[in-house]
């Protein structure tokens, strides 16, 4: 198997404060009985899980000043999780991060730049996640960790972790969008953002799209951290998601992205965010994270 950091750390975040359906808070105990812990043991790595960081829903989800929705736990959580994420590095191990809303990859992405100055970033998603406070057509703030990881955005997100722990816009690449506002397309095309919509994947096919993100998120960087948020993949393979868009990335291409990535042996962290089990079938979602953690892991090669 590629040499990825055997040694292995699970964090879960049962937050769905920054999505506007409930239930993915249940994502990190979904995946957990999908049996995520007894397949990357049988991968070969030493897991310790490191249980979840509760999100905890304030009597008013309003702040004065702002349309963000319930924005001062979000920034508590994320704070935990971005020094929780350090530690497990500091230790020399690797965070995996279980969602939980995708408001979480701030806190994550925060904490492997501490260790990680110049960190690449592969996206997977239907949307771009790079809203701000100006933009969002919703205040959720799952709508806006690019952004914020960036330094774009309310100054209480992005101050979390330290306002100098930023991403540069030309070691993010997206993969699986179809679902830009407005405003994102803006932002996206301001900052020169590299974006393999759906159109580019059924167009140049998975092999070559994943070749030219690894090329983005490898050039000048000390390391890759992969977001996978469910949505990204067909809703057929990944239906207990809360905003379901048709047309996503097949199971195969999923997977054949994840090898491929971590055949690079660069991944230094990576996060699985979105599952939500209250709508979905049979905990299917759960076991499709499980899979492509599998995958993205080293699982397949023998
Ligand atoms: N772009 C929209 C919708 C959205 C973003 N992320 C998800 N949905 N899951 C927004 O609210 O920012
Ligand atoms: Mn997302
Ligand atoms: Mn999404």
């Amino acid at each position: 198997k590629p040499s990825i950091n055997e040694r292995l750390s699970i964090i879960g975040v049962a937050i769905d404060l920054g999505a506007g359906t409930p239930g993915v808070s249940l994502g990190p105990a979904a995946i957990r009985y999908a049996g995520v812990t007894d397949r990357l043991e049988s991968i070969g790595y030493e897991v310790k899980d490191e249980g979840d960081i509760v999100a905890i829903k304030p009597e008013n989800p309003k702040t004065e000043g702002t349309n963000l929705k319930n924005l001062d736990e979000v920034v508590r959580v994320n704070t935990e999780l971005c020094d929780k994420v350090s530690k497990t590095m500091e230790e020399g191990r690797f965070p995996l991060v279980l969602g939980g809303d995708h408001s979480i990859a701030i806190g994550t992405i925060s904490g492997v730049l501490r260790h990680k100055k110049n960190l690449g970033v592969i996206w997977f998603d239907a949307h771009g996640d790079i809203n701000t406070d100006e933009t969002s057509p919703s205040g959720n703030i799952h709508g806006m960790p690019v952004a914020v990881s960036l330094g774009l955005g309310h100054e209480k997100l992005t101050s979390i972790g330290g306002i100098e722990n930023k991403l540069d816009a030309k070691n993010i690449v997206f993969i699986g969008s179809r679902d830009l506002d407005a405003g994102e397309r803006k932002v996206l095309k301001e900052f020169g953002i590299t974006v393999f919509t759906m159109h580019e994947i059924d167009r140049l096919g998975m092999p070559e799209v994943i070749d030219r993100a690894i090329k983005i998120a490898s050039e000048g960087t000390d390391g890759i951290h992969v977001s996978f948020d469910l949505d990204g993949m067909d809703p057929i393979y990944a239906p207990g998601t809360g905003t379901r868009v048709p047309g996503g990335l097949t199971y195969r291409e999923s997977h054949l992205a994840l090898e491929m990535i971590a055949l690079t042996e660069k991944v230094v962290s990576a996060e699985f965010v979105e599952v939500n089990p209250i709508i979905d079938n049979m905990n299917q979602t759960a076991k499709s994270a499980v899979a492509l953690i599998g995958s993205l892991m080293g699982e397949w090669l023998i």
